[in-house]
């Protein structure tokens, strides 16, 4: 190594960049095995994420010790879903290294960049949920709460997505072919979990409430974790995830022996199929119940070490809810209540009132979604099957919760039939947002309109029977990886306006950039760092599609799973509309727009493959035009995830948020977007709501029906009507239908254009229209450049609401309860 230029002499938390080049050299010998002379890429970047990581461990370490000391109330999150993103860039920022690796980098001849490019992201989940835990975990390890996650090790992430002929396909996501330096397996703590079997009476139990199950099968669960570092404090918090192995006697060595080599390892890929994948495909009865023995996986191996853990410093029962607090992130680990009522009563032999009482002081449910198809359930045949022991406890608790309900409601059978946790038509299931509401202390929802829906409609009968229990915490999200991490340039900017970098955990402060709105050469500064953004950006999309786009164009995105409610279709025939008007007006002077979709429909989802189809499709006919290519360009960027994100996010000029109004929870893209100066087209919907009403109606673009005027309109709607009556919509229809999409093909897509002019489900043809003309008021106001980038900077300003430390910190006051523990500094 030369050392050719003075260094600095710089000490951080990350200590000396010496000591960081030494243990950097070592690690590279001693744990790769090799020199600086012969490291490949992978040994580079496996080196410099180790030497990273042990900067984290010593923290980890103390805060362990702080835990321990404090016997704190803890937090435990259950998600079945994590998508943590990159780990390599956000370690270097929270340790304070950063500054240390580009020098060294230079010196070793390789960039930082191209080390990065095998840092791989773990993609454990699929989107919004899965990103919001991972925000949340950031921010409570910020907020030094006590805190672990807990999930499932999905060997293969969420799918890549690639297009052949325009179609998805889904690659398998092998994300720890290179291994995962950022994890620590923890063997010592591996947990033993049951399946199927039988049930049978506890003899000395004259109540019956208790009995004993003997599974049929079992399956270890093996723990490893990676570690959740605080942003400016040395608390680091850990997500442990489980992976499901084969119990040691799984393989049949006799069979072996006889040259039975498939049989003989059976019971094995059966047993660690269960973490193979996240939400298996639940078309078929095999696909259902593996996605059911993966959410007892993950509760049976959390809730044993959720215990384990209480009583390092506990004993008895008594004090648990006082000491463990679980968050049900959605249905998916709810099964976690009845599991902590058999090991009370079945395991550790406390009367049934005392473990329901314990077991309803210990959780909380947080719910994400309103529509009803997504509100999970199971067939009772299949729990029955599965885990016998549970249907039991699951009878009865709803047997005692009733008798509760008829106390209230005397005589009243239908309140019964709707409250109860059962469904008996058409076929028995057990309804899981039922059991959570019942099994818990706090329900809530995830934006202002979702809480107050959920009371309304999907969970009324609940909201009226306990009133007190549900509450609302708005969404948020992380502002180190959104935007200190995603964009440095603004940080920058924003850091030198405001004259520290307080704002990155104090984000309301952003509100004293709004007195910048006014001052030019901010602005000019402003739009420079955007060019810049989208410059990276068109690098991307060239590399990736091949597609030329015009960074000076306005950038307008929509980002997020595909999905019927959030609308894709509408926003698509928006952009059939721009093109049918410069085919019409070739002359026309439009403001040139780049069109950016990005997202992953679900393998088995159909219309939203077909869509997606369709989108590459006009794609590719828009941006072969040789008019319409000068003003218009579309995109569907493949293989979203949170990478991609962090380019998207600071590039965007508009968010589209165009939901139909009711239909989404919360949406948290729409936070992101906004922080990074994106204005918002969008519904009343989610937290746009909120959005708008902080960032001023007169800085985002409103359309369309609200979530009355929708559930009003539904009850007597034709969307024929709308495209009978509206010759640019009928125009844009029309264009799908005659196969110019398809090189003349008109069956291809003519399920698209069924499931419009048939049902129109989510109404898009309804808001076809104000869309439309709010899309055109927003090609207004981007000519005025000023106007536009004092929007761009008043959404930013305006948006630090959207914090997920203020997040957590509601969760704490509201329904936690817990406070910080602080650890000793580095
Ligand atoms: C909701 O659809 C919300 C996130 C996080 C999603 C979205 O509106 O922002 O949760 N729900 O709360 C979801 O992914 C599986 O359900």
């Amino acid at each position: 190594m030369t050392d050719a230029r003075p260094r600095p002499k710089m000490r951080t938390v990350g200590g000396t960049l010496e000591a960081f080049e030494q243990d950097l050299i070592s690690n590279l010998y001693y744990q790769r095995g090799t020199t600086l002379e012969s490291a490949s890429g992978p040994d580079g970047y496996h080196t410099l994420a180790v030497t990273v990581r042990d900067r984290l461990v010593g923290r980890y370490a103390r805060t362990a010790a702080a835990h321990y000391q404090a016997n704190p109330r803890f937090v435990y999150y259950l998600s079945a879903e994590y998508l943590l993103g990159r780990q390599l860039r956000q370690n270097l920022l929270y340790t304070g290294t950063e500054q240390f690796v580009r020098p060294i980098a230079e010196d070793l001849g390789v960039s930082l960049e191209e080390l990065e490019a095998y840092d791989v992201e773990p993609g454990l989940g699929n989107g919004g949920l899965g990103r919001l835990a991972a925000c949340l975990l950031d921010s409570m390890a910020t907020l030094d709460i006590p805190a672990v996650g807990y999930g499932i090790r999905y060997e293969f992430g969420i799918f890549k997505q690639a297009f052949r002929d325009g179609a998805q396909v889904e690659r398998p996501d092998d994300w720890t072919f290179y291994g995962n330096p950022w994890e620590f397996p923890a063997p010592d703590d591996r947990q033993v979990v049951g399946f199927y079997g039988s049930t049978a009476p506890a003899l000395d139990d004259p109540s019956g409430l208790r009995r004993q199950w003997t599974p049929a099968e079992t399956v270890r669960g093996e723990p490893s974790h990676m570690l959740v570092p605080g942003y400016g404090t040395p608390t680091v918090n850990i997500i442990r995830l489980w992976q499901a192995r084969a119990s040691r006697e799984s393989f049949d060595l006799s069979r072996f022996g006889a040259g039975q080599y498939k049989e003989a390892v059976e019971d094995i890929v059966q047993a660690e199929n269960i973490s193979k994948v996240l939400y298996p495909d639940d078309s078929t009865e095999q696909g259902r119940e593996l996605r059911l023995k993966q959410q007892y996986f993950l509760v049976a191996c959390s809730l044993r070490d959720i215990i384990r853990r209480y009583r390092l410093r506990n004993t008895g029962w008594d004090a648990f809810p006082a000491k463990v607090v679980i968050q049900l992130n959605d249905t998916h680990p709810v099964m976690a209540i009845t599991e902590l009522m058999r090991l009370l009563v079945d395991e550790y032999r406390l009367d049934w009132d005392l473990a329901w009482s314990i077991t309803r002081r210990t959780f909380n449910y947080t719910c994400h979604t309103l529509l009803p198809e997504a509100l999970e359930t199971w067939s009772v045949e299949l729990l029955e099957r599965l885990l016998p022991r549970h249907m039991e406890i699951i009878y009865s608790i709803n047997h005692f919760f009733l008798q509760e309900v008829a106390a209230t409601y005397p005589g009243d059978l239908d309140k019964m039939r709707r409250l109860s946790i059962i469904q008996e038509y058409p076929e028995k299931r057990v309804r899981m947002a039922h059991l959570a509401v019942v099994g818990s202390t706090a329900v809530n929802g995830v934006a202002e309109l979702h809480t107050r829906l959920l009371a309304e409609t999907t969970l009324r009968d609940f909201a009226e029977l306990w009133p007190q229990k549900f509450h609302n915490v708005t969404n948020g999200v992380t502002p180190r990886r959104f935007v200190r991490l995603a964009n440095p340039r603004l940080s920058e900017l924003i850091t030198e306006r405001l004259g520290d970098e307080g704002w990155l955990t104090d984000l309301e402060r952003l509100d004293r950039l709004a007195g910048a709105a006014d001052d030019p050469a901010f602005l000019e500064r402003w739009r420079e760092v955007k060019r810049l953004n989208k410059v990276d950006l068109t690098h991307q999309v060239e590399r990736s599609t091949g597609v030329v786009v015009d960074p000076d164009a306005l950038c307008d995105v929509m980002i997020k799973r595909f999905h019927e409610y959030k609308r894709q279709h509408l926003k698509l025939l928006h952009v059939i509309t721009l093109f049918n008007r410069l085919r019409e007006m070739p002359e026309m002077d439009m403001v040139p727009r780049t069109v950016l979709f990005g997202g992953k429909a679900a393998p088995g989802y159909h219309a939203m493959k077909l869509l997606i189809r369709l989108v590459n499709a006009v794609a590719e006919t828009v941006n072969t035009d040789p008019v319409v290519s000068r003003h218009l360009k579309v995109v569907l960027l493949p293989d979203y995830n949170v990478s991609r994100a962090q380019v998207i996010i600071p590039a965007a000029d508009l968010s589209e948020q165009i939901s139909l109004a009711g239909k989404e929870a919360s949406g948290t893209g729409n936070m992101k977007l906004a922080l990074n100066g994106a204005v918002t087209i969008g519904t009343l919907d989610g937290a746009n709501i909120e959005i708008r009403d902080r960032v001023g109606a007169e800085n985002f673009f409103l359309f369309g029906l609200d979530a009355q005027q929708a559930v009003d309109l539904r009850r007597h709607y034709e969307p024929r009507a709308y495209y009978e009556r509206d010759p640019e919509l009928r125009a844009a229809v029309d264009a799908i239908a005659s196969g110019v999409f398809a090189k003349g093909d008109r069956s291809l897509f003519a399920p698209v254009v069924d499931a419009m002019l048939g049902r129109d489900e989510y109404l898009a043809l309804a808001d076809y229209r104000a869309y439309v003309e709010c899309q055109d008021a927003v090609a207004t106001a981007w000519r005025d450049r000023d106007r536009w980038t004092r929007m761009s900077v008043l959404n930013a300003a305006r948006t630090g609401f959207f914090s997920s430390d203020r997040t957590v910190r509601e969760y704490c006051d509201k329904i936690w309860r817990v406070d910080p523990v602080r650890v000793e500094p580095d």
